[in-house]
């Protein structure tokens, strides 16, 4: 086992990551840049490094900066967490290089699932269901028209080096197509330096549901059931969930057999996750794997009762696993609490928390790195918490839910939860019945202040 882990990250995941390094009675490395210099990722830690100024790419994601931390303190495993160098292919290389073990999938593994248009090819050679579409990229808008006809619109372009709906356009007719196709491919030239473009059939309200999977370095691999995602903002996600309350036995035995089989094609070494779109038929689609732990893996943990950073470590460290898939017993509802103005468009609000007052009792978890008299810098990601609701049913769960957001106190700055409190009460949320569009119709200027 690894005798000392340096996190390459910041925030709530940090302090995860150092939790259960704790449990297993593995040292700790923190860095962090001079923004964090108060965090308490760098209080808990064993030790920590200061790896420069605010700005991310001179700090958590200089890669020189981080090798020289690792080399200091003598870490012999890197965890990245997620964002930031979680998916960065030359990081996990430099780490293997240096002899320091990257925890998490190898280069190989994170470069074939990180073009958009090589994962999905993998996809359908492991004979996972894919959205029909172009055979990779589009040479031509000509090839691109003649292909929409034949397939039938809406079509739906999108940028190989995709990702947060950048170089992605929607085109409902052919007269909307050459605009689309110029305005996609300028947008991903400018966002990713890549404006390859492919083209799919566009399906209409789908779900977005996850399947979280392991797979250890002897080619077992084995599910963890799904999260249901469709709870996003201008593709941020908001409200994580497990199980999917669309979610059938015989579904999720498919989706954890394809996504099983995903993995499989590429060796997966590590936990990770097959994101499907799913229509209202229930047919499922392969959309991506993310090749890290993410935000809403504490979904999963709950309802299946595992730790999945010490899955991780142990996988990373050589440990097998069982190959058991683990199907949920309970259901857990996350919000995330981010410093962000509801009112105005969701404006990211940093600031000093001025009182803080965290939910507490039976069935309720907050992952959070904030506290009172701490400030929330403008440098990074504006999540301060995620709340985690757990009960027998659905139902339970969102009142549980509603209970815990009731006693969550922030003071200083604007946060989420006056959202989230909105959305609990939605008919249609409780009910089950949403898509990934249903917050495009949702009316937050009817959301009530505190
Ligand atoms: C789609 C789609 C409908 N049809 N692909 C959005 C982000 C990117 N990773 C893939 N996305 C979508 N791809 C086809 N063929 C609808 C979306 C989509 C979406 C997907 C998941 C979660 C939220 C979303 C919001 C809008 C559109």
């Amino acid at each position: 086992m690894f005798k000392k882990i340096l996190i390459a990250n910041r925030g709530e995941i940090a302090l995860r990551i150092i939790r259960t390094c704790k449990e297993m009675g593995i040292r700790t490395v923190a860095v962090y840049s001079t923004a964090d210099r108060d965090s308490l990722h760098v209080r808990f830690a064993d030790e920590a490094v200061c790896i420069g100024p605010a700005q991310s790419s001179e700090s958590y994601l200089n890669i020189p900066r981080i090798m020289a931390a690792v080399e200091i303190t003598n870490a012999d495993a890197v965890h990245p967490g997620y964002g930031f160098l979680a998916e960065n292919a030359s990081f996990a290389e430099i780490c293997t290089e240096y002899g320091i073990k990257f925890i998490g999938p190898t280069a190989d593994q994170i470069r074939q699932m990180g073009d958009k248009i090589t994962a999905k090819e993998t996809a359908q050679r492991a004979n996972v269901p894919v959205v029909p579409g172009s055979d990779g990229l589009l040479s031509s808008f000509e090839e691109g028209l003649k292909l929409a006809v034949e397939i039938g619109y809406p079509i739906i372009l999108k940028a190989t080096a995709g990702g947060g709906g950048k170089g992605m356009r929607i085109v409902w007719n052919e007269s909307e197509f050459e605009t689309a196709w110029d305005s996609a491919r300028r947008e991903a030239g400018a966002s990713f330096g890549n404006d390859g473009i492919y083209l799919e059939k566009y399906i209409e309200e789908p779900r977005h549901i996850e399947i979280q999977v392991a797979g250890d370095q002897f080619g077992t691999v084995a599910h963890l059931s799904e999260r249901d995602c469709s709870i996003q903002r201008r593709h941020q996600k908001l409200v994580e969930e497990s199980p999917s309350p669309f979610m059938t036995t015989e579904l999720r035995d498919r989706m954890g057999e394809a996504a099983i089989n995903c993995a499989k094609a590429i060796n997966y070494e590590g936990v990770g996750t097959v994101e499907f779109l799913v229509d209202k038929y229930r047919n499922f689609y392969f959309m991506e794997m993310n090749t890290r732990i993410q935000v809403e893996h504490t979904v999963t943990e709950e309802v299946i009762d595992f730790d999945l950073i010490k899955e991780q470590i142990k996988i990373a460290a050589g440990i097998p696993i069982s190959g058991q898939n683990y199907i949920p017993t309970l259901h857990a509802i996350e919000c995330r609490i981010n410093a962000e103005d509801v009112w105005n468009d969701f404006r990211p609000n940093a600031g000093k928390i001025t009182s803080f007052h965290s939910p507490k009792g039976h069935g309720i978890r907050v992952d959070t790195h904030v506290y009172a008299g701490y400030a929330v810098p403008p440098f990074y990601d504006s999540m301060i918490a995620k709340l985690i609701s757990k009960a027998r049913t659905r139902e339970e769960a969102i009142t549980k839910m509603e209970r815990a957001l009731d006693e969550f106190i922030v003071e200083g700055i604007n946060t989420t939860v006056p959202f989230h409190k909105a959305l609990m009460k939605n008919e249609d949320f409780r009910k089950g019945n949403f898509h990934t569009g249903f917050l495009s119709n949702f009316d937050f200027g009817a959301i009530k202040r505190d």
